[in-house]
């Protein structure tokens, strides 16, 4: 087996994503191995992992059946294409999302990323109206913070301004919803926050100003993640989907971070009663291994594009890597595995003490709000005046140091560890937390 030096003597190739890159390159941290809860570090170190790589890891890390799931696959049919062609993995991966997917949901788009799932989700509300005669609706309507990858689309429909405004005009016809921060009246709310359902009444407002017959799809986060992780009001996502029946809008549901047990169901649909038309998703679908995404869309959508002659290609979209057999292979033994450990469910479990263990850290410097949902929080600090972000990467990198990873986004710390956590590692995760938070300035 070929050996990799741990440190490589060259950092300057690699342009990072989402990355500082001359600062990190000044100091890199570097990861170089992984088992279930924990990173480990170049010099040795051992990290707990709060967030689940990138909210992917669902299921911890190098889990034994996906790792040989993949190198089975890999000496088996390495790469086949989906075009015009099939093979029989990814036929068995679809059917048996299927069967943990929302009540109806029965069809499934395979792509490689968030992103592309985003992207592939526009286009099919798109041309399912125009198959269905009525391609007018053209307008896509995304939500103030929201955070739908990095693509075209997903920039137009998304909400975040750093990731918006230094490429132009992005998608026409694109209007936005308010985000639900209400920090006024809900901080330190346990679990789905009690105001702001009329929010959800500002899409009659949109739906007012362009007509209903120009829309064609709302697209939201069911608990929006990137922007700091911020939960939808008591009733808000079942008034967005009234008010999208009334007027023939479909509504999306970008579950990229919600899927797959994030929230102690399989599905953010499932934990607010909610059924989305179309559903994207990613990251936890193959546990992270190994790049791949799926779109989840009712029997209704599907079929309205099976018509025309059988010989035509119905849906002109796609890619070299929908499907990849070995990321359908990692998906089911991480299928498998979640059902094995009763993952999906198991934020469930721990929801409470993972509230409270959180909460706990109430009135400790800088805290400002706290907020959790199944096996994700959010500690919320006050800004240093005049240097947004700058506490929160104190933070992370204090976090760092001690052995601990989290993720910060503004100055917020983010946390989604991976399903197998245990109530110890979580009472680990707050302890650290308090630490970091006592020590920074
Ligand atoms: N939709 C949502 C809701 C996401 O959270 C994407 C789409 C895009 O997925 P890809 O696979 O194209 O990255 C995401 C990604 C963070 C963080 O720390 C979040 C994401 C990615 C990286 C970091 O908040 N979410």
């Amino acid at each position: 087996m070929l050996e990799r030096p741990k440190r490589p003597n060259d950092l300057s190739a690699f342009w990072m994503p989402f990355t500082a890159n001359r600062q990190f390159k000044q100091a890199p941290r570097m990861l170089v191995s992984a088992k279930d809860m924990h990173y480990t570090t170049d010099d040795g170190r051992k990290l707990l992992d709060g967030t689940a790589g990138l909210w992917c890891v669902n299921a911890g890390h190098c889990r034994p059946k996906i790792t040989e799931a993949i190198r089975h696959q890999a000496g088996e049919l390495d790469y086949a294409p989906a075009f015009q062609m099939g093979h029989p993995i990814v036929f068995e991966f679809a059917s048996r999302l299927v069967d943990i997917a929302p009540e109806g949901m029965d069809h499934v788009f395979f792509t490689n990323s968030g992103s592309e799932s985003v992207e592939t989700a526009l286009k099919i509300a798109l041309a399912y109206h125009r198959a269905k005669g009525d391609g007018s609706r053209t307008r896509l309507i995304g939500r103030e913070r929201g955070y739908h990858g990095v693509n075209f689309g997903g920039i137009s429909v998304g909400g975040i301004v750093n990731n918006r405004k230094m490429f132009g005009t992005l998608l026409a016809g694109v209007d936005h919803l308010p985000h639900t921060y209400l920090p006024g009246k809900n901080a330190f709310s346990r679990g789905v926050p009690e105001h702001g359902v009329e929010l959800a009444d500002e899409l009659e407002r949109i739906v007012a100003l362009h007509d209903a017959s120009t829309i064609a799809a709302v697209i939201v986060e069911p608990v929006a993640g990137s922007a700091g992780v911020i939960l939808p009001p008591k009733g808000y996502l079942k008034r967005l989907r009234e008010i999208c029946d009334k007027h023939g809008i479909l509504l999306i549901f970008d579950e990229v971070i919600t899927g797959f047990g994030r929230l102690g169901t399989p599905f953010a649909a499932d934990y607010f009663g909610v059924v989305p038309d179309i559903m994207t998703t990613a990251k936890g679908i193959t546990n992270g291994v190994i790049p791949m995404g799926a779109v989840f869309v009712k029997k209704e959508i599907h079929d309205a594009f099976m018509n025309g002659p059988e010989h035509m290609i119905e849906f002109f979209h796609g890619y070299t890597y929908s499907g990849n057999p070995i990321a359908c292979a990692a998906g089911l033994a991480t299928l498998e595995t979640y059902r094995e450990e009763g993952l999906l469910t198991r934020g469930e479990e721990l929801g409470q003490h993972w509230e409270d263990a959180l909460h706990s850290l109430k009135g400790e410097p800088h805290v400002i709000d706290i907020r959790n949902i199944g096996l994700v929080g959010a500690i919320e600090m006050e800004p240093i005046q005049g240097q947004p972000t700058k506490r929160a990467f104190s933070a992370f990198l204090k976090g760092f140091e001690k052995g601990l990873l989290i993720r910060t986004t503004g100055d917020i710390i983010a946390l989604s560890p991976p399903l197998i956590i245990t109530k110890g590692q979580i009472d680990e995760i707050v302890d650290h937390v308090r630490e970091i938070l006592r020590s920074i300035d």
